[in-house]
């Protein structure tokens, strides 16, 4: 057996089933051999890291890319990036050059440790055949565990085999034993005093990160929401954990809340911080924290604890273990209950505000403003959909609840703090073939789809029948507006624009764009009948540059 192939094997018998990347990666060509695992062939490598956090973080599995030396490798740098601080598993297997004649001028050389060193958590090159299953179980272990991130592992084609040189090497099919991922709960005396903060206050909130997400907490979250009766927020990240139509759920924090939950938060008294490191977009540059309220963050990675607010209690440990945790010291103790009021006081805000949204969002005005294409989207996709966000700043509208509400049985797709534009066009293509059953929509400014829109053949040859709103303000938006508050002039609105209806239906997707008001909802409703038959679609709406975004989350 060739050892790619062996390799395929071992990423099939950790429960992957897609590796991503373009077709000349070494275990792109050998995915085939696995059966159950499907190597999906993209148009460019940069797309793969970004395509795999996707299906990571809807199918809970590691992700799985790969691209071929030198500049393949180079490529799938902005995603390793994204991953690292998206604490995302990702596993990326690529080839590297013979060490046999290394630093001779051997073909596509160079220094891909190097390279990858400072965005994964490890990276090593194997060096012998033999080992081989202990680095690849190495990778996925220290992918999954403690806080999890990227690595790199390069098998040199002396060793992996090089079969467009004409070096096929055979050898026996290793044995492999999956990594696990291993969990470990919280200090009991850490969670006490947790509880008794919880338990003693009287406006608590509890805000949900990533990392609640990636340790499959949706239970015990809800669990502990409606045991206390207390009101959630969510960072992007974190999103989905419970439906925002659950009557506690506030909605993002920092960059991404609306008045309600800043009126909420400005006098909470015990703020519970999950699987969330407090950067600066959650927290308005860390402002957000009331003064006087006592802090209770948890965290798989100590190194998390303190980074920037002091917590009153730290807590070390898997979010779903600490969550539950807190659960049992709770239901021992009669004075853990929800208090009504809150739940009211919280109903009625909603309430208005929701009458707000509706309001402002019903406008006939064209081009048409983000949030009112935002809204008709949530509206149109409704529940069980998989809301794929993007980077720009009309696509801002779609992080904000309850513009755009995240219902039940959904998800979001969503990045982390690098915010790379682009992951959010590719991930839609992965999140609609990890979960076919699901509506996948990915709502992007016309900047970020333009530079990965490269993918939409791969979405038509696939059947991955997402949909993508384009916010078309034939401008990088979000540099725009500071170009013209500070400095005055404008060099970021694009003077020729491609027409992405026409690039849509040239690449066997439908394309369509909305010359009206009116027109809108019709072509969500004629978008969402065809993904479930099977046809990706974009639709190109024409909008402007809509900052009061900035001014709800006051
Ligand atoms: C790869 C990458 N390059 C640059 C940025 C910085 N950036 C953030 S938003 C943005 C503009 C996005 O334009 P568009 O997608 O059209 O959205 P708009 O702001 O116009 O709504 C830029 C350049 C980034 N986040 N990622
Ligand atoms: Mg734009």
């Amino acid at each position: 057996m060739y050892p790619w192939e062996a390799i395929a094997r071992m990423v099939r018998a950790q429960g992957v089933e897609f590796t991503w990347g373009v077709g000349d990666s070494q275990l792109q060509l050998y995915a085939g051999k696995a059966p159950g695992l499907r190597g999906v062939n993209l148009r460019y490598e940069g797309s793969a890291p970004f395509m795999a956090m996707a299906y990571s973080r809807l199918s809970g599995m590691p992700g799985v890319c790969s691209a071929s030396t030198g500049p393949g490798v180079a490529n799938l740098i902005p995603g390793a990036l994204e991953a690292l601080y998206a604490c995302s598993p990702l596993v990326m297997i690529c080839p590297s050059v013979n060490q046999k004649t290394e630093g001779m001028g051997e073909f596509q050389e160079c220094d891909q440790l190097g390279m990858m060193r400072p965005v994964t958590k490890w990276c090593a090159r194997v060096h012998d055949v033999n080992r081989l299953s202990w680095y690849v179980r190495r990778a996925f272990s220290l992918a999954l565990n403690d806080q999890p991130g990227p690595v790199f592992l390069e098998i040199p084609n002396d060793v992996g085999g090089d079969i467009t040189h004409g070096l096929p090497i055979d050898i026996e099919e290793p044995s492999y034993t999956p990594a696990e991922r291993i969990r470990s709960a919280g200090d009991p005396a850490q969670v006490r005093k947790a509880v008794d903060l919880l338990v003693g206050a009287k406006r608590a909130v509890i805000i949900a990160g990533n990392g609640a997400m990636l340790s499959g907490a949706r239970e015990s979250f809800r669990e502990l929401v409606e045991l206390l009766g207390l009101p959630f927020a969510t960072t992007p990240g974190g999103r989905g954990i419970v439906s925002e139509r659950h009557p506690l759920a506030l909605g993002g924090v920092g960059l991404y809340r609306n008045h309600v939950t800043a009126e909420y938060l400005r006098h909470a008294d015990v703020v519970l911080a999950v699987g969330t490191r407090n950067e600066a977009f959650q927290t308005h540059r860390w402002r957000d924290l009331p003064a006087g309220a006592k802090l209770i963050h948890a965290d798989i990675s100590g190194a998390e604890i303190g980074r920037n607010w002091l917590p009153d209690v730290g807590i070390v440990g898997d979010a779903s273990l600490v969550l539950q945790q807190m659960l049992a010291e709770m239901h021992g103790r009669r004075d853990a209950r929800a208090d009504s009021a809150l739940a009211e006081m919280v109903r009625r805000q909603k309430e208005h505000l929701f009458t707000e949204v509706d309001e402002e969002c019903r406008t006939a005005e064209y081009p048409i403003p983000a949030k009112r294409v935002v809204h008709e989207v949530s509206s149109v996709f409704g529940d069980g959909t998989v809301l794929v966000n993007e980077n720009g700043s009309q696509d801002s509208w779609s992080y904000f609840y309850p513009y755009y509400t995240v219902g039940d049985d959904s998800a979001c797709v969503t990045v982390a703090e690098q915010t790379c534009m682009g992951m959010g066009v590719v991930g839609a293509i992965a999140a609609k073939l990890t979960a076919p059953d699901k509506n996948v929509v990915c709502i992007t400014g016309d900047g970020a789809f333009q530079m990965y829109m490269k993918e939409l053949p791969t979405a038509a040859q696939y059947g991955a029948a997402c949909t993508w709103v384009v916010l078309n303000n034939s401008a990088l938006g979000w540099p725009m507006y500071y170009q013209m508050n500070t400095v005055g002039w404008n060099t970021t609105s694009y003077q020729v624009q491609p027409d992405f209806q026409a690039i849509a239906r040239a690449s066997g997707c439908h394309g369509r764009r909305i010359n009206g008001s009116g027109e809108l909802r019709p072509a969500l409703e004629e978008a969402l009948r065809l993904n479930t038959q099977g046809v990706p679609v974009v639709l190109d709406v024409p909008t402007g540059l809509d900052m009061s975004h900035f001014e709800r989350a006051e």
